[in-house]
């Protein structure tokens, strides 16, 4: 079952100047810094109550906002579910027939294990599950 609503991840060119926008925007500054090497990002988060804001910008060519952005422009990327039991929420899901694009959750950015599923599968939109690591 799906928790709450963790983040929506957002696709900027350059961090630093998203970094000003959202600040202006949501009237407080981001509370983590962090690269996540295996997924070729920067990023950057806020938060406001219980809701994040997550920045994704590409540090390579290979990266998937990098893709993104040349396809489509900066935007909205992808919207992050909170999971109580990630294991249990990939079994079910894979059993369903959605496409799952990991095995097994990998470690994400925010202390988080990590699973993407296809945008083709739902709906055109990225949807990660994500599970804070204890
Ligand atoms: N939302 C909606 N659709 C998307 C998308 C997104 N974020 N990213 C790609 N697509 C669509 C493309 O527009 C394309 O659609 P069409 O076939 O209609 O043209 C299709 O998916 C295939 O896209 P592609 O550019 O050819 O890219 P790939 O198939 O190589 O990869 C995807 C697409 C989703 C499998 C890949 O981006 C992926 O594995 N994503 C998960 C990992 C990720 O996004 N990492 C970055 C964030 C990490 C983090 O949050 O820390």
């Amino acid at each position: 079952m799906q928790n709450k609503i963790e983040h929506l991840g957002i696709a900027v060119k350059n961090l630093k100047n998203s970094e000003k926008i959202f600040q202006d925007i949501l009237g407080v500054k981001a509370y983590k810094k962090e690269t996540v090497e295996s997924e070729f990002v920067n990023t950057l988060f806020f938060k406001i109550g219980e809701s994040k804001i997550e920045l994704l910008e590409a540090t390579s060519e290979n990266s998937a906002i990098h893709k993104f952005i040349e396809k489509k422009g900066e935007g909205i990327h992808h919207i992050a579910f909170d999971v109580l039991d990630i294991y249990a929420e990939m079994k079910r899901l894979k059993e369903l027939d959605y496409v799952l694009l990991n095995d097994e959750p990998k470690k994400g950015a925010d202390n988080k294990l990590i699973c993407f599923m296809h945008p083709k599968s739902s709906n055109g939109v990225l949807i990660e599950l994500c599970q804070e690591i204890k």
